[in-house]
C-alpha cells in the first residue's frame, strides 16, 4: 500500500483542518503543521493547527455534549466503545500501516498498535457494565451508605508521536464509557494518525445519533497550554517527556485538576546467572530495538551477572548484527526510522556523552546512509558498557542505544535497577525462584511494572499501565485504571424517622 491508498481506505483528505468536533471539521486558523513521513522524507500532509478561537468553540462543543452524555446508561456507552472497537477491526491494516508510515515504527508494530486500540474497546465495553462501587454499613440504625461513581466532564488527552493511536485509545475507550467526553491533543509529529482515528470515531458516533462534541482533536503545541490551564477540564492525561510532564503536572495542579502523567522511562532488565539465555537475548534484543527504542517501555540498561556477563554480550553482539534496518513496511525490516532529524541528534549526542564518560561500545552505532535511507533518520542500535551512575545512563535517551553492566549478587542488581530517577518498567530473567520473589518484593524493583521472564516492553491492556518516581505515578489502561476517569461520592440515606449524628454526638433542640 502506498501513502495515497492508505489515506484512501481510511476515507481521509491529505491536506485537512486540524480542528474536529466528531463529524464537523472546524476552520480554524492556527500555525500550519506538516507530517513528514520519516520513512522516506515525503511531506505527506499539512493541515491548519488549532487557534484560540477554533479552540473555545471545541470547549464549548464538549462542554455541551457532555451535558447528554453523562446521561447515556454507561452499557449504551459501551455500545458505542464497541461499534468502535469494529471500526478498528476494519481499519486495522490502513491504520496499522499509516501508524508505520507517519511514525516509522515497524508494520508488525503498527498492526500492534492498533490490536491495543482493539482490545482496550473490548476492555472497556465489559467495564461499561462493572463500573462498581462499594457498600458501607453505617454505624447509625436506619441508615444505609454505599459510593458511586460519576463521570468528570471533559477530558483532555495529550499523547505523544511514539503511540499515535493506541496511548488515545486507552484514555478515551475508558474516559468514554465513563460518562466523559474527550478533547485530543495529538503530538505535532504525527497529525494524520490522529485524523484518522477521529474520521473512524465520527461515523461511529453519527450512526448513533450522537451529538458533536463526544470525541474532539485539536492540533498544534499552543493547545496543549490551553488545555493545561482551563479551568473546565477536571482531568487531564500527559504521555510525553519528565521535562513537559513536570510542568503540566504543576500547572494543572495550580488549579486543582487531575493528571494523569506517563512520562520518561529507564527500563532496566536484570540478566541472572540463572536466565534462560537464549530467551533473555530474544528479550532483549526486542525491548531495546523494537519501536528503534522509542517506546517508552523501551529496554534501555542490561544489568547482567558476571558469571554470565561474557557469553550474554557475545550472544547479543551477535544477535544485533542480524538486525535488519530499513523501510519499517518492509515486513524482512526489524527496526525502522528514528521520527526526526532531532531524534538523530539526541542519538549521536548520547553517543558522545558515552564516550565522553567513560563507556565503551560493544556494538557500534551511528547514521545509516545510502540509498533507501535518505531522510536521515535511519541508525544503528547500539550497545555500550557503562557505569549505572554515569550522567547519560540516568536519562532517558528515545533511541537504540542500549547500556550493559555488571552485578554481582542480587541485592546490588535490585539496587542498580532502581538508582535511577525514572520508575516504569523492569525486568528479571531468571529460572531462580527466590530471586525471581525478591525482585518482585516489596524490597524489590521500584517500578509501576516488573516482569520476570519477559522484557520490559509490549505490555498487555488489562494491566494497570504506569510507573513511579518520575515516571509521573499515573496508571492508565486496565485493571481499576478507570477510576482516575471518575469522581467518587460517598451517599448516605436516612430511612428511619430521627435524626441521629454521627460519632454519637447530640444535638437537642
Ligand atoms: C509508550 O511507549 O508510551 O508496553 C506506551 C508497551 C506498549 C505501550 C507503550 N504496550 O510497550
Amino acid at each position: 500500500m502506498n501513502i495515497n491508498e492508505i489515506l484512501n481506505k481510511l476515507g481521509i483528505e491529505p491536506d485537512n483542518s486540524g480542528t474536529s468536533t466528531g463529524s464537523k471539521w472546524l476552520a480554524s486558523k492556527g500555525a500550519v503543521i506538516s507530517s513528514s513521513s520519516p520513512v522516506n522524507g515525503q511531506v505527506i500532509a499539512s493541515l491548519q493547527s488549532t487557534d484560540a478561537a477554533g479552540y473555545e468553540k471545541v470547549m464549548e462543543q464538549a462542554s455541551q455534549a457532555f451535558l447528554h452524555w453523562r446521561k447515556v446508561p454507561a452499557p449504551k456507552r459501551g455500545e458505542m466503545v464497541r461499534q468502535f472497537g469494529d471500526a478498528l477491526r476494519e481499519h486495522k491494516d490502513a491504520l496499522g500501516a499509516l501508524v508505520s508510515f507517519e511514525m516509522g515504527k515497524s508494520l508488525q508494530e503498527g498492526m500492534g498498535e492498533v490490536q491495543e486500540m482493539i482490545d482496550i474497546c473490548d476492555f472497556a465495553v465489559g467495564l461499561s457494565r462493572q463500573l462498581y462501587g462499594l457498600t458501607m454499613h453505617s454505624e447509625r440504625p436506619g441508615h444505609r451508605m454505599y459510593e458511586q461513581w460519576h463521570p468528570l466532564g471533559v477530558v483532555g488527552i495529550i499523547s505523544a508521536f511514539n503511540f499515535p493511536v493506541a496511548v488515545w485509545a486507552w484514555n478515551t475507550a475508558l474516559a468514554w464509557v465513563c460518562g466523559n467526553v474527550c478533547v485530543w491533543k495529538p503530538s505535532s509529529k504525527t497529525p494524520l494518525c490522529a485524523i484518522a482515528c477521529q474520521h473512524i470515531v465520527a461515523k461511529v458516533l453519527k450512526a448513533n445519533d450522537l451529538p458533536e462534541g463526544i470525541s474532539n482533536l485539536v492540533t498544534g503545541n499552543a493547545c496543549g497550554t490551553l488545555i493545561n490551564e482551563d479551568k473546565r477540564i477536571p482531568l487531564i492525561s500527559f504521555t510525553g517527556s519528565t521535562r513537559v510532564g513536570k510542568v503540566v503536572s504543576a500547572t494543572v495542579a495550580g488549579r486543582f485538576g487531575r493528571s494523569i502523567l506517563e512520562l520518561g522511562g529507564n527500563n532496566a532488565i536484570v540478566i541472572s546467572a540463572s536466565a534462560d539465555l537464549e530467551m533473555s537475548v530474544i528479550g532483549a534484543v526486542f525491548g531495546a530495538v523494537g519501536t528503534a527504542g522509542q517506546r517508552c517501555t523501551s529496554t534501555r540498561r542490561l544489568i547482567i551477572h558476571e558469571s554470565v556477563y561474557d557469553d550474554f554480550t557475545a550472544k547479543l553482539a551477535k544477535a544485533y548484527g542480524q538486525i535488519k534496518i530499513g523501510d519499517p513496511l518492509d515486513e524482512n525490516n526489524h527496526m525502522g526510522p528514528l521520527i526526526d532529524q532531532g531524534a538523530v541528534e539526541d542519538y549521536l549526542n548520547a553517543i558522545e556523552q558515552v564516550k565522553q564518560q567513560g563507556g565503551r561500545f560493544l556494538v557500534e552505532g551511528g547514521v545509516v546512509n545510502g540509498p533507501g535511507f535518505e531522510s536521515g533518520c535511519y541508525v544503528k542500535p547500539c550497545i555500550a558498557e557503562v557505569k549505572n551512575h554515569y550522567a547519560i545512563v540516568q536519562e532517558e535517551t528515545f533511541a537504540p542505544v542500549l547500556y550493559v553492566m555488571k552485578y554481582k549478587d542480587i541485592a546490588e542488581a535490585i539496587a542498580m535497577q532502581n538508582d535511577v530517577p525514572q520508575g516504569l518498567s523492569s525486568a528479571i530473567m531468571t529460572l531462580n525462584l527466590r530471586e525471581a520473589e525478591q525482585f518482585l518484593s516489596a524490597a524489590g524493583s521500584d517500578c509501576g511494572i516488573a516482569n520476570v521472564n519477559i522484557g520490559t516492553s509490549g505490555a498487555e491492556i488489562g494491566g494497570a499501565f504506569g510507573g513511579e518516581k518520575e515516571t509521573g505515578g499515573g496508571r492508565e489502561s486496565g485493571s481499576d485504571a478507570w477510576k482516575g476517569y471518575m469522581r467518587r461520592q460517598t451517599n448516605t440515606i436516612n430511612y428511619s424517622n430521627t435524626l441521629p449524628l454521627a460519632q454519637g454526638i447530640k444535638f437537642d433542640l
